[in-house]
C-alpha cells in the first residue's frame, strides 16, 4: 500500500464552486494501492459476446465528455444514521461506460454490471478482500461514467488513479477507484461492500436497499461552526444538493422562522446549488440551521438521520472586547 494513513479531514470550509482538489475528502476501505500504470488495464468480461481489455492510452483515445457533479460520501457504513456532510464539487473528465458496453456486446443474460478496484485487503474482519460495486445492467449503462482527470488534471493517486467511475446523483461509494475490471452478471455480487456494508431500510420500508441515490441534503459553507464573529451582518453561504433540482433552502435562527435563502438554480449538469442569506444577529451566541427541499418534495429531516438539517453555532460580539465599533 502506498499510504496508510489517510486525511479523512471533511474540509468545511471551502467555499470554492468547484472543490480544490488537495481539499476533497479521501475514502479508502482497503488502503490506497500502488498502481504500476504501463501494466494497468481495464477488463470488459463475463456475460459478453466480445471480451476485451484496453490500456490506458487506449482509453484516452476515446472522445472525451467533462462534467460538474457533486461528489458526496454515504458517511461510516458501520454508523449509517451519523451525518457526515463530506461532500465536494469536481470536474469529471472521461467517457460513458456505455462506449465499452457497445462494444463488449452483453449477452441476453446479462442484467447486473460489476466493478472492481486494484486495492486488496481486510476490512471488518475479513481478509483478501478487493473492492467492489455493482448496479443494475440498464442504471450503468445510463448513469455510469469513467473519470481520468479531476478538475483538469489526472486524477491523483487517492482519488483513483488511473480510472474510477463516477456515478452522479449516487454516493461516493458507488465510484469505483482505481477500476481495473468490468463484470457482467447475471446476478448481485455478495459481496462485503454490496451486500453486507452500504444497504439501508428507508422509512416506511422493510427490506434494505443498496445504498445508492443520494438523500436531499445542504450544508453551511461559512460563518463555520465555533465562529466568533466581531459583526453581526453576515453572508450565510451553503451548498445544496439532491438527485433533481433542489427547489428551496430555509434558514432558520435560534427556534425562529424559516427564512428562503436565495438559491442558484441547477443548470444542466449534476453540480450542487449555492445558497445565500443575509443575516443580521445580535450579539451572543446563535444556533443557524439549513434545510433543503427537493423538487420531489424531499426535505431534509430533523436530527437523528444521516442527511438531517445542518446546523452550525456561532458568536457574535467579541468577549472582553477588541471588536471593532
Ligand atoms: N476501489 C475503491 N473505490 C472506492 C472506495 C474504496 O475504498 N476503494 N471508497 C468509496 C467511497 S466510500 C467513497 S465516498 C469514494 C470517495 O472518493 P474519493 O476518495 O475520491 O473522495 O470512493 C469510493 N470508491
Ligand atoms: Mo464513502
Amino acid at each position: 500500500m502506498a499510504e496508510q494513513a489517510l486525511d479523512v479531514r471533511d474540509f468545511d470550509d471551502v467555499v470554492d464552486f468547484v472543490t480544490p482538489v488537495d481539499h476533497v475528502f479521501v475514502r479508502a476501505h482497503l488502503g490506497v494501492p500502488d498502481v504500476d500504470v504501463d501494466s494497468w488495464t481495464l477488463s470488459v468480461e463475463g456475460l459478453v459476446e466480445r471480451p476485451f481489455q484496453l490500456r490506458l492510452d487506449e482509453l484516452l483515445a476515446l472522445p472525451a465528455r467533462r462534467f460538474t457533479a457533486f461528489h458526496e460520501c454515504f458517511g461510516s457504513p458501520f454508523r449509517p444514521d451519523v451525518p457526515t456532510r463530506a461532500v465536494a464539487n469536481l470536474v469529471w473528465t472521461g467517457f460513458d461506460l456505455s462506449v465499452l458496453l457497445d462494444r463488449a456486446v452483453p449477452l441476453a443474460s446479462a442484467r447486473h454490471v460489476w466493478f472492481e478496484g486494484a486495492d486488496t485487503g481486510s476490512f471488518d474482519g475479513e481478509d483478501g478482500l478487493s473492492y467492489v460495486k455493482d448496479l443494475p445492467l440498464e442504471t450503468a449503462r445510463r448513469d455510469v461514467f469513467l473519470a481520468y482527470e479531476m478538475n483538469g488534471e489526472p486524477l491523483t493517486v487517492r482519488h483513483g488513479h488511473p480510472l474510477r467511475t463516477v456515478v452522479p446523483r449516487m454516493f461516493g461509494t458507488n465510484s469505483v477507484k482505481w477500476l481495473t475490471r468490468i463484470i457482467l452478471a447475471d446476478e448481485r455480487p455478495d459481496h462485503m461492500f454490496t451486500t453486507r456494508f452500504y444497504t439501508r431500510v428507508h422509512p416506511g420500508e422493510q427490506t434494505a436497499r443498496p445504498v445508492r441515490s443520494v438523500d436531499v441534503g445542504s450544508k453551511i459553507l461559512g460563518p463555520q461552526d465555533g465562529d466568533q464573529l466581531a459583526d453581526g451582518r453576515v453572508r450565510l453561504v451553503g451548498r445544496a444538493w439532491s438527485t433533481c433540482e433542489v427547489v428551496g433552502v430555509e434558514v432558520s435562527v435560534d427556534e425562529g422562522p424559516w427564512l428562503p435563502a436565495s438559491l442558484e438554480p441547477l443548470g444542466a449538469d449534476p453540480a450542487w446549488q449555492p445558497f445565500t442569506l443575509d443575516l443580521r444577529l445580535p450579539p451572543g451566541r446563535h444556533r443557524v440551521r439549513a434545510r433543503a427541499t427537493d423538487r420531489d418534495g424531499r426535505v431534509q429531516p430533523p436530527p437523528g438521520a444521516r442527511n438531517s438539517v445542518h446546523e452550525v453555532t456561532v458568536t457574535v460580539g467579541v468577549s472582553g472586547g477588541g471588536a471593532e465599533a
